[in-house]
C-alpha cells in the first residue's frame, strides 16, 4: 500500500465532500496535540511528568501530572483555531465555550485527554480519546446541554494510543483508518485503511476480579465463555485485560475480540464505570465503522440519549457476533428466560 499522510487523507476526504475545511483543521490540530502528548509521555521519569498532580477531578479520581498536562495541551491547541464552539473533557467539571477573544466555529470537541493514566507510572500503553459533534446552529456560546447529543450524531471520532509506537485511529464516518506516527518527520502516516474487525472471536477482555459483583446475565455469559469447548459456546476462549481502554480497544481493532466493562454492584448507582460522551461513544463509532458493534448490553451504544456530560454506561464492544451473544444473555434475562 502506498503510504499517505494524515494530511493527505484529510485533503482527499475534503475534496470528496465528506468533510469540510473546519473539520479537517480540527482533526489536524488534535493530531498535533497528540504528538506533543506522545513526546511528553515518552520522556517518562526523565521528563518530570510522572506521578500524581496532587489534584482531583469531577470523577473523584486523583489526577496524574500527565492527565493535567495532556488536558492543557488539548485546550491550548484548540482554543484559537476558529474551528470549535466549545470543548468538554473528562478532566473538567463543565464544558467550556471558546473564549470570546477567539473566533468560534461549528464543532464541539469532547475528549478524555489521557485514558488509563493509572498505567503511566508502570509504563503500560495509555491513550487519548476524542469525539466531535456539531454545535446546534443557533448556539454561539454552548453549554453542557448542547453536548448531550447521542453517539449517532458524531461527525468524527478517534483515539491515539501511546504504546511501542504512537498510533492514531480515526473515523469521519467513512471507514476506520490507522495512522502510525513517523517520529523522524513528525507525521502520522496511514498504515491501515478501512479496518475490518473479525465478526467472531475467541478473546474477551474484562476485569475478572469484579465477577462476584456482576449482574446475573453477565455471570452466565462469562461463565459460559470459561466452560470453553465443553460448554454451550463450543470453543475455548482466551482473556486479555490491560486496564487501559485504548490499549484493549486497539487490540480488538487489530485482531478482533470483545471488551466489556459491565454494570456491577459497585458502579451500578453511577450507571457504570466508563463514560458515555468521551469514551464509549467515540469507541462505538470507531468500532461500528470497522464492522464491529457496541452496546450497553441492552441498547446500541450510539442510540443512548445522554442526560449528563460525565454520564457512565456499561460497555460491550468489538466483534459483532460476540457482542450479539453478550446482548442475547442480557435480553433473555430481562425477558425472564
Ligand atoms: P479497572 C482506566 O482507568 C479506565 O477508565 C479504562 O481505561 C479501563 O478500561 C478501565 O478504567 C479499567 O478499570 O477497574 O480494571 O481498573
Amino acid at each position: 500500500m502506498k503510504h499517505i499522510s494524515l494530511t493527505r487523507y484529510l485533503i482527499q476526504e475534503q475534496h470528496a465532500g465528506r468533510i469540510n475545511a473546519d473539520l479537517r483543521l480540527l482533526i489536524e490540530v488534535v493530531a498535533r496535540a497528540c504528538k506533543t502528548i506522545s513526546i511528553a509521555i515518552g520522556k517518562g521519569a526523565l521528563g518530570g511528568v510522572l506521578g500524581d498532580a496532587g489534584t482531583g477531578n469531577i470523577q473523584g479520581e486523583a489526577q496524574k501530572k500527565l492527565d493535567v498536562l495532556s488536558n492543557d495541551i488539548l485546550l491550548e491547541a484548540n482554543a484559537w483555531g476558529g474551528h470549535l464552539a466549545g470543548l468538554a473533557s473528562e478532566e473538567m467539571d463543565h464544558s467550556q465555550p471558546i473564549p470570546d477573544a477567539f473566533q468560534r466555529g461549528n464543532y464541539l470537541l469532547l475528549f478524555d485527554p489521557l485514558d488509563g493514566s493509572s498505567n503511566i507510572d508502570v509504563n503500560i500503553s495509555v491513550g487519548t480519546i476524542f469525539s466531535v459533534l456539531r454545535c446546534p446552529d443557533d448556539v454561539t456560546a454552548p453549554g453542557d446541554e448542547h453536548f448531550l447529543q447521542p453517539g449517532n450524531t458524531q461527525v468524527c471520532a478517534g483515539y491515539t494510543t501511546y504504546g511501542p509506537s504512537t498510533m492514531l485511529v480515526l473515523t469521519v464516518g467513512h471507514g476506520t483508518h490507522v495512522f502510525t506516527l513517523d517520529r523522524e518527520i513528525g507525521s502520522f502516516i496511514m498504515t491501515r485503511r478501512d479496518v475490518q474487525v473479525p465478526a467472531e472471536t475467541k478473546e474477551f477482555a474484562v476485569n475478572m476480579s469484579n465477577q462476584r459483583f456482576w449482574e446475573a446475565p453477565m455471570q452466565r455469559y462469562v461463565g459460559d465463555l470459561l466452560k470453553g469447548k465443553e460448554g454451550p459456546r463450543g470453543k475455548d476462549f482466551n482473556m486479555r485485560w490491560v486496564a487501559s481502554m485504548v490499549a484493549d480497544v486497539h487490540r480488538i481493532i487489530t485482531r478482533g475480540g470483545i471488551f466489556s466493562y459491565p454494570l456491577d454492584s459497585k458502579c451500578r448507582d453511577k450507571g457504570g464505570k466508563l463514560r458515555l460522551m468521551y469514551e464509549a461513544n467515540p469507541m462505538a463509532f470507531i468500532i461500528e465503522q470497522a464492522g464491529g458493534a457496541a452496546s450497553t448490553g441492552r441498547q446500541r451504544m450510539m442510540d443512548v440519549q445522554p442526560t449528563g456530560l460525565h454520564q457512565r454506561v456499561p460497555v460491550f464492544l468489538g466483534s459483532r457476533d460476540e457482542v450479539a451473544q453478550a446482548v442475547r444473555y442480557h435480553l433473555e434475562d430481562d425477558a425472564g428466560a
